[in-house]
């Protein structure tokens, strides 16, 4: 397995592409999809599937993996520290609720990326000493992919963002409107369900979210 550095997994959030298979179409595989969203420039994938079934959800684990292997960008598995292994998955991605009490490091190891949800500056603290390479802070808009997430404002964001070190991409709501918004907030990426897996256009709208996001990234 590729162990990506720190700086890979940074370079990697600009364009986060998380699945949720209820906005596809009912003629859309989420492989075929998946490789149309990598083909177009998404630089991260993470598998998020709250409606499947646990032997499924492993089963779209395993095509997922081999289709990132192929595109060289991390693939992490949402919830399940099992299903991540199982898949050799390049990580994990872990909401609060799925952290607490747990030695994280020490279940995973030490070249298993971890990325840990954070909504507040305490928790990002905390997640950085559990040892997350990253944090997803959100949400940022309102969004109709998760229930009950409270809405930051742009300058929550930034204290959360220097709040650590560690990279931060923002998550909730955003799409191609909205995404300028976040300029000068310091974040590494932006992190989208609906503004790509529910788009009509999946390709034309992935290559708009990726130059968007260089925008509000590195200020281009
Ligand atoms: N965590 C915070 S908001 C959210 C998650 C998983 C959903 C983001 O979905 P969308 O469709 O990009 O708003
Ligand atoms: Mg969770």
């Amino acid at each position: 397995m590729k162990v990506f550095t720190k700086e890979e997994i940074k370079k990697s959030l600009l364009l986060y592409a998380i699945t949720d298979s209820r906005w596809l179409k009912t003629d859309e595989k989420l492989i075929n999809v998946c490789k149309d969203v990598l083909d177009s420039g998404a630089t991260f994938l993470q598998i998020r599937e709250k409606d499947l079934d646990p032997n499924s959800f492993a089963k779209e684990a395993e095509e997922l993996r081999e289709l990132c292997n192929n595109y060289n960008i991390p693939f992490v598995v949402n919830d399940s520290i099992e299903i991540a292994k199982k898949c050799s998955a390049d990580g994990v991605h872990l909401g609060q609720s799925d952290i607490k009490g747990k030695n994280l490091r020490q279940e995973i190891g030490k070249d298993m990326i971890l990325g840990i949800s954070a909504g507040t500056v305490e928790e990002a603290k905390q997640a950085e000493e559990i040892g997350a390479d990253y944090i997803g802070v959100g949400s940022m808009f309102h969004t109709g992919t998760k229930d009950s997430t409270r809405i930051l404002t742009f300058e929550d964001l930034k204290d959360i963002v220097n709040s650590v070190s560690i990279p931060v991409v923002a998550i909730g709501g955003l799409n191609i409107e909205n995404i300028s918004q976040l300029k000068n907030t310091g974040i590494d990426g932006i992190a989208v369900v609906s503004a790509i897996f529910a788009a009509d256009d999946k390709k034309s709208a992935t290559k708009k979210l990726l130059e968007l996001s260089k925008e509000v990234v590195y200020g281009e």
